[in-house]
């Protein structure tokens, strides 16, 4: 992949700290490689694990290091083509942790003790809300303007971190003039937030301790299967869109996902049925769309060298282009040169 200073650039990332579910697929994944595929011709893309993301949650060190690699592995078998987007681990390139200082002294404690992301995980881990956790917006910011990203494409819980991204970077700019580009978020319509199947007005995520709530990207066809058929829905039995039917709407927006249906022929094709075989219906459809990328994975995983040996010479790429941005902040702040 060529990066070229002519064309806009689209950067992304998950944290490799839990297994991943179709919620990490449908609200960002997924339209990774759809932006991938659709302007490769016009864009820089950049899809990176965001690994020091990551242990602001505690980690077991062998499992993180394990599922850096298998993210990598799963960017590439929902379709991401290293030959078109630059896929690299964040550890890798030291300027992330460089700019990601510089950044916390741009960012206000108060901006940040206003983070939806920061509230629930600190109340979720009481016994370890440490610095990293706070600070962790202006790394994420450091992520993205390191490389002057257009465009960020994530999920809805994710605009806020995007829009501190938005007014660190002003307020930097004001100060010392243009220096970074103010990125934008990319979200599409249907997939922004899949909700949890038990709680079907929480956000699903991938360290949720109820297992059934959650479906993961490599659960196979029966637990699938079995978990939309326990799905939380409600006492009606139409399955049509509306406020209050959170559970039947967030199972229709999973369904249109896999199968591109509107709102409306999904609820032309179940009329007259009931939820036990519309749930029938999306846990097929949603095991059906990852199945052609588990097997995919699987083969990728048989050949570690290689995905070790391309992250090892992505590395240099990402940290060249970064170093760029970094050299013109650590200049324009004041640092003397070596
Ligand atoms: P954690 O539970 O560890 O915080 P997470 O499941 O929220 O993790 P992240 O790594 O934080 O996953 O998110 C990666 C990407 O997936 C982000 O762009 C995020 O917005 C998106 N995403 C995560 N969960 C969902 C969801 N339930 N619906 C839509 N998008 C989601
Ligand atoms: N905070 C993100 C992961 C993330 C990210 C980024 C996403 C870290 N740095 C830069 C986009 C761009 C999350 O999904 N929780």
């Amino acid at each position: 992949m060529e990066f070229s200073k002519e064309k806009k650039t689209i950067l992304s990332g998950v944290q490799p700290s839990g297994n991943l579910t179709i919620g990490n697929y449908l609200g960002a994944i997924r339209n990774w490689v759809a932006l991938q595929n659709d302007s490769f011709e016009t864009h820089n893309f950049l899809y990176c694990v965001m690994d020091m993301h990551a242990i602001t949650v505690r980690q077991v060190p062998a499992e993180l290091r394990r599922r850096t690699l298998e993210t990598v592995a799963i960017y590439m078998a929902c379709g991401i083509d290293p030959e078109k987007s630059l896929l690299f681990v964040q550890s890798h390139v030291p300027a992330h942790a460089q700019l990601g200082w510089v950044l916390d002294c741009y960012t206000m404690f108060g901006e940040l003790s206003r983070m939806t992301q920061f509230k629930d995980k600190s109340a979720k881990n009481a016994q370890n809300i440490n610095a990293g956790l706070f600070t962790y917006p202006a790394l994420m910011a450091a992520d993205i303007l390191l490389y002057q990203a257009d465009l960020v494409p994530v999920g809805l819980d994710q605009k806020q971190h995007i829009e501190i991204t938005r007014d660190i970077a002003e307020r930097f700019n004001q100060i010392y003039g243009n220096t970074f580009v103010i990125p934008e978020p990319y979200m599409t319509k249907t997939g922004t937030k899949i909700c949890s199947l038990q709680e079907p007005t929480k956000k699903m995520s991938k360290s949720d301790e109820n297992p059934n709530a959650c479906v993961l990207m490599f659960d196979k066809k029966d637990d699938i299967v079995r978990k939309f058929k326990r799905a939380v829905t409600d006492s009606d039995t139409c399955v049509r869109y509306a406020e209050g039917k959170d559970g039947i709407n967030n199972l229709m927006s999973i369904y249109s996902c896999f199968t591109g249906k509107t709102y409306e022929e999904i609820e032309r094709e179940f009329e007259g049925k009931g939820y036990g075989d519309f749930k029938l219906a999306v846990g097929e459809a949603c095991a059906d769309g990852l199945a052609p990328i588990q097997a995919e994975y699987a083969r990728l995983m048989a050949d570690k060298g290689y995905l070790e040996g391309m992250l090892r010479e992505n590395a240099d790429k990402a940290s060249y282009i970064a170093s760029k941005t970094l050299s013109k902040v650590y200049r324009k702040i004041g640092f003397l040169a070596k």
